[in-house]
């Protein structure tokens, strides 16, 4: 029994730069938003920060190893740009020396590099962030450096990770770097996210015609409680700036006219430049999912206190409603089916008429991992989440979706941003000496990867 993926289907996992490498200021690198926001007291759960880590800086081919040892095919990584450019603009060459040498390991190792040019670490030296429209424009200029040197060895880019954290929870919700909460700012970060990430794409595009190319979206399917107009109209509009504001412009190269109109006076003047959404609507290849959870909402009532610290700019009436569902350790509810749902709305609605592939380049959970005596950990949770998740994703494609790959989140326990390490999300332990362990839910899943059956 159990079921059998596709002949070609890629299994892998992932990681990002801040979250593993360590070598916050080693071989010229400069500072990132990420290490300026580790500074502000209580921003970090414990104070903690990337500085070291998990070392991977200095541990990379070891690393590269543990994916072949494990089985996986892809390693989903990402590049720091403060470690490559200088505040000039000009290549730092022994971080650039770095990737090259990732790189070269896990070709060695039979391991596809997937390289993300975006997971957060935007320079702190760049004025304004994201608010400023210069950053996109600085933007390109770094990832056709990073494809000078790495591009002919590396035939799969991601321009960003996730831009509604990088917009929403960054400059809105302030939970993130660089910890800003003006809705309006957000919304002009998001915008420039997206032209970063066209202007990118052409970019990439005209200098190698024959690399894979796509964008990763954190998707959150918003759901309403009930029928009620009013529980249907909430969802409808998170559900409008968590994953349409994204998907629209990017697949139809149009903001939604109802989140425009949800937004309104928020939206900033002139933000919106000619020429901007062709960019932004530029052909890709792949569009890479991240799924976690679903959210299901209801309205409040009129004088009902709601959450400040909502990120849904359009939607703070939003209040959610715990369903009858397992909880991960960060409260996300275990909801697999709602991965196949959204697999499919993805292709029916964006990415089959566009002819774009669906990869799910993170999806996993974090767990209260407890090691025995030889620091094993038994995650039996941890690979009943990932079971459940891939069989929605063979659900997907029997449903007709083009779906070609599959990377958990994590290759091992890391940095989780503003929780530190208190959250662990690998299939790999980290343990208090950086040695890396696999737990249960690694060698059940190398058996996947290897085999592309689940049991
Ligand atoms: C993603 N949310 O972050 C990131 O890509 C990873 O770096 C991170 O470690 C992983 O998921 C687990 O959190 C998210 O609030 C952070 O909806 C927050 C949200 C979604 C994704």
């Amino acid at each position: 029994m159990g079921i059998d993926f596709p002949e070609g289907f890629l299994f892998g996992s992932a990681t990002s730069a801040y979250q593993i490498e360590g070598a916050a200021a080693e071989d010229g690198k400069e500072d990132s938003i990420w290490d300026v926001f580790c500074r502000v007291p209580g921003a970090i759960v414990n104070g903690e920060d990337g500085t070291l880590a998990c070392d991977h800086y200095h541990r990379y081919a070891e690393d590269a190893k543990l994916l072949a040892d494990l089985g996986m095919s892809t390693y989903r990584f990402s590049v720091s740009w403060p470690r490559v450019l200088d505040s000039d603009g000009a290549v730092i060459a022994k971080g650039m020396d770095f990737y090259s040498r990732l790189v070269d390991e896990l070709l060695a190792n039979d391991v596809a590099p997937w390289l993300t040019l975006y997971h957060w670490d935007l320079p702190a030296a760049l004025p304004g962030g994201w608010k400023n429209r210069d950053t996109a424009k600085r933007f390109v200029d770094y990832a056709v450096a990073v494809q000078e040197h790495l591009g002919d060895r590396v035939r799969t880019w991601t321009t960003l990770n996730e831009p509604w954290c990088s917009s929403f929870l960054s400059y809105a919700a302030g939970v993130h770097a660089p910890g800003e909460t003006d809705p309006a700012s957000s919304i002009a970060a998001a915008h420039h996210l997206l032209l970063a990430h066209g202007w990118t794409v052409q970019a990439l595009r005209q200098a190698d015609p024959t690399a894979s190319l796509g964008i990763t979206l954190n998707f959150t399917p918003a759901i309403p409680a009930t029928r009620s107009d009013a529980d249907s109209d909430v969802a409808r509009r998170v559900d409008g700036t968590a994953n349409r504001f994204f998907t629209d412009p990017i697949f139809t190269g149009a903001y939604p006219a109802d989140v425009l109109s949800d937004l309104g006076e928020l939206w900033p003047s002139g933000l919106v430049q000619d020429d901007d959404l062709a960019a932004i609507s530029a052909p890709i290849d792949v569009l890479g999912v991240n799924y976690y959870t679903t959210n299901m909402f209801r309205a409040a009532s009129p004088d009902e206190a709601t959450d400040c610290a909502t990120p849904h700019i359009a939607a703070p009436d939003a209040v959610q409603v715990l369903r009858d569902l397992p909880l991960t350790e960060m409260g996300w509810e275990v909801d697999p089916g709602g991965l196949r749902d959204l697999l499919t709305w993805l292709h029916t609605t964006y990415t089959g008429p566009a002819g774009t592939a669906l990869v799910i380049t993170e999806n996993g959970a974090a767990f209260d991992d407890h090691a025995d005596a030889d620091g094993f950990v038994s995650d039996v949770d941890r690979v009943d989440y990932l079971r459940a998740h891939l069989g929605a994703v063979h659900e997907a494609i029997d449903a007709g979706g083009d779906v070609r790959g599959y990377l958990a989140w994590s290759l091992m326990d890391n940095f989780e941003w503003s929780y530190g390490y208190s959250k662990r999300f690998g299939v790999v332990r980290v343990d208090e000496q950086l040695r890396r362990i696999p737990k249960a839910s690694a060698l059940w899943y190398g058996e996947v990867a290897r085999t592309g059956h689940v049991d």
